[in-house]
Formats: C-alpha cells, structure tokens, sequence
C-alpha cells in the first residue's frame, strides 16, 4: 500500500493515462474520473478515460462526452492504467486488458484484503474514491474549478446518497462545501442523480415495491426479480440496481435485500445495513463490498438461491454470527 504523496509523485513523473472506473459505472466512478483526468490535463498529462459500460445519460457533467465507451480492448499493455473505485478485475469487459497493463496505479475506497496494482491507495475511511481524488489533487497542487468540482461533488453526493448515509461526516461536508465555492449547482447535481427516471422505470419500482417480503417482523427485508421482469418492464437489471434504497426506507429494517436475475440463472445479491456489518455476510457468499453495503453474485434457480441467503440473513440477525461459509 502507498501513501498519497506517492501516488502524487508517481503521477507527476509520468504521463500517458488511462483512467478506467468500474463496470456498471456511479456517480462517484465517474466523478472521480472525470475530476482526476482534468487535474492532469491541468499538469499537461496525456490522458484518455474508458469504460467498459456504457454512462448513465441522466448526467450531464463536462467532460462526459470524452469519456470513450470501449468493452473490448484498451491496448494497455504499454499504457499507464489508472484504476478508479474498484480493484482492476471489476473494470468489467476490459479487465483482462487493464490487467495486463504496464503500470496500474488503484485508488479506491472499498474494504479489501490487500491491493493489487504498482501503486495502490485504499482507504475504506474515506466515503467515495472523489474525495480521494479530492485530496490527492490538492498534494499535485491542482487548481479547482468548476469543471472539476461537479463531478467530485456528484460522487460524493451519490456514495453518501444525497448526505444521508453513515459514511456523512464533518469532513466529507467541509470538502463538499469547498467543492460548492466553485458555483457547483447542487440541485441539478442532485436531481441528475436521484430524480430523473424513465416512465418505465418508475412503474417497475411500483410493481417490485408490491412485492416485498420481510422475515423476523420486518427487520429482514427483501425484494426479488426475475430476467423476465425487467424484459416485461424494459428495464435493465442495472437501473434497477437502486431500487435497494427504497426497501431499506422500512422502518424497521435491519438488513434489506434486492435479488436480481440479470440474465436467465444469474443472480446477483445487493445488501444494505444501517448498523450491522454485512460484508460479513456477503462475504460468505463468496462477496464483497463495504460495511453497510455490500452484494455477491450466484449461479442457480432465483427462488433457491432466495431460500438459502434468507435463511443465512435470519440466521446471523438472531445469533450475530455467520454459521457457514456458504461459498
Ligand atoms: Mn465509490
């Protein structure tokens, strides 16, 4: 593990970027992206961003358009790849090619055992990969502008959602508002990101909102969809991803669950706390994630793969522990 004044020297000693995010990118993949890739075209870096997957178009952030939405090869084999918000093996279709780059520089945030990269900086401490971006443009001695204020801002404002999550602190704030002096306007960013949804999306929600189950009167929640609900709603698996928030609005919930079958037998598991530490469940599961937000991927028939977590969710609700390594 590095420190951030490595990663800075690193950086100034270089050039020729490529910033990558995560597969199925956030807000805060692509705030950190676009905030670090201006920083060093600030510093007159060659730099290029990708992703796998394609950006989310509600957002409306400068820079954007730049972003080039590459699934296959990045040719990065002689490249210096800069890794955002994920470890490299979650770039999505790219991975291979990002693995195999020259140098990979890792900055995230997510809680893991160990880092994989030429230079890596983890810190599960900070709230959203922005803010380490934040900090490490201030070590490169980075100007701040509106350009690269929106989009820090927008990542924080989504890994916090909207200032709301446990990971809000006095800090995270004070950088916010730092972030705010260069005329961010936050109700744009904050409706870009929690308030514009298609029509199709919205009736899904209803639909899979009616269909809520909770065990251990209500302090496990969850809900479950089929491959063929999102093809009857034309909805992807992906925009769906946050409807977890809404199950987590129960009072009563403890743990809450989404179960999403993306394609035909592949289910993929998104877990939110607001108090116990559910990576360790996920982890059992053979996933991963942070604290209070976690998921895992499985192979299997929905309803079975449901029965199991259930079981498994009720189990260490009650006990606190994790009885079995279910992976
Ligand atoms: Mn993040």
């Amino acid at each position: 593990m590095n420190t951030l004044g490595e990663v800075a020297q690193f950086l100034r000693e270089h050039d020729d970027y490529i910033i990558v995010g995560h597969e199925n990118p956030d807000p805060d993949s692509i705030g950190s992206m676009l905030g670090l890739y201006y920083g060093l075209v600030q510093m007159n870096k060659r730099c290029r961003m990708v992703s796998a997957d394609p950006i989310p178009k509600t957002l409306t952030w400068t820079g954007l358009e730049l972003i080039e939405h590459i699934p296959e090869g990045i040719d990065a084999q002689d490249r210096c790849v800069i890794v955002l918000d994920c470890e490299p093996g979650r770039t999505g279709t790219i991975a291979p090619e990002v693995q195999k780059a020259k140098f990979l520089v890792n900055l995230d945030h997510h809680r893991r055992d160990r880092g994989i990269g030429h230079i890596v900086y983890v810190n599960p401490d900070e709230a959203a990969t922005s803010t380490i971006v934040y900090h490490l443009l201030g070590e490169l001695g980075v100007e701040l502008n509106l350009q690269i204020a929106t989009p820090l801002y927008g990542g924080i404002v989504g890994d916090t959602g909207g200032f709301r999550h446990a990971n809000t602190s006095a800090e995270i704030l004070a950088i916010a508002g730092k972030l705010l002096e260069y005329k961010v306007n936050p109700a744009t960013v904050a409706r870009e990101i929690f308030s514009s949804y298609s029509l199709n999306y919205l009736r899904m929600l209803g639909y899979a909102l009616s269909k809520l189950e909770t065990a251990l009167n209500g302090r496990l929640v969850w809900l479950a969809l089929t491959y063929e609900d999102f093809l009857k709603f034309d909805v992807s698996p992906e925009e769906a991803d946050q409807f977890i928030s809404y199950v987590r609005m129960l009072k009563t919930a403890e743990i809450s669950m989404i179960f999403r079958e993306t394609a035909p037998n592949q289910i993929r598991l998104g877990l939110r706390a607001y108090q116990i530490d559910i990576q360790k469940l996920a982890s059992s599961f053979g996933g991963g994630g942070h604290k209070l937000a976690s998921g895992a991927r499985f192979e299997g028939e929905l309803q079975t793969i449901i029965d199991r977590v259930v079981e498994a969710a009720k189990n260490y609700l009650i006990t606190g522990e994790i009885n079995e390594r279910n992976s």
